[in-house]
């Protein structure tokens, strides 16, 4: 028996770091995920795992760099919300942090497509279990 007396099964943790770009317009960058991975085709914000060793801001530059060619800093990442969610296998956290100032053009170099979204609308975008959540943070913003 576990000594904290909980019965529920203990998963790995998984830490991810997620971005909500956010235009002049006040629209917010959505990505969709691409055939072949886990949760292919759904609209995701950006990001990825923290590798070990890394902090979440580092790794959310080296992700927003990979997965979109764009620059960022990070006096220009604020936290904004956090998801906590459990899979079967495991329990993703993945703190959202907003950015507002980048440089370059986001390209699709992970995902299927990428779109441009009032907070408003992204509710009809089909989003992993993790992401949905966060929305309601965005429409506050
Ligand atoms: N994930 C969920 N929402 C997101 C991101 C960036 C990631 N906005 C989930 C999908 C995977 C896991 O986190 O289960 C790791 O993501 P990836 O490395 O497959 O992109
Ligand atoms: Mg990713």
């Amino acid at each position: 028996m576990p000594a904290s007396g909980s019965s529920a099964p203990s998963r790995p943790l998984l830490l991810v770091v997620a971005c909500a770009l956010v235009d002049a317009d006040r629209r917010v960058l959505i990505a969709q995920r691409p055939e072949g991975k886990a949760l292919a085709g759904l609209w995701e914000f950006p990001g990825g795992k923290v590798e070990p060793g890394e902090t979440p801001e580092a790794a959310l530059i080296r992700e927003l760099g990979e997965e979109l060619a764009v620059e960022t800093k990070q006096a220009c990442l604020a936290p904004l919300s956090f998801a906590s969610h459990s899979y079967e296998n495991l329990h993703l956290l993945m703190p959202l942090y907003v950015c507002r100032k980048w440089q370059g053009t986001p390209q699709a170099r992970e995902h299927a497509a990428l779109k441009w979204v009032r907070p408003q609308k992204l509710r009809d975008y089909p989003m992993p279990p993790a992401d949905e959540p966060l929305i309601a943070a965005l429409c506050d913003l």
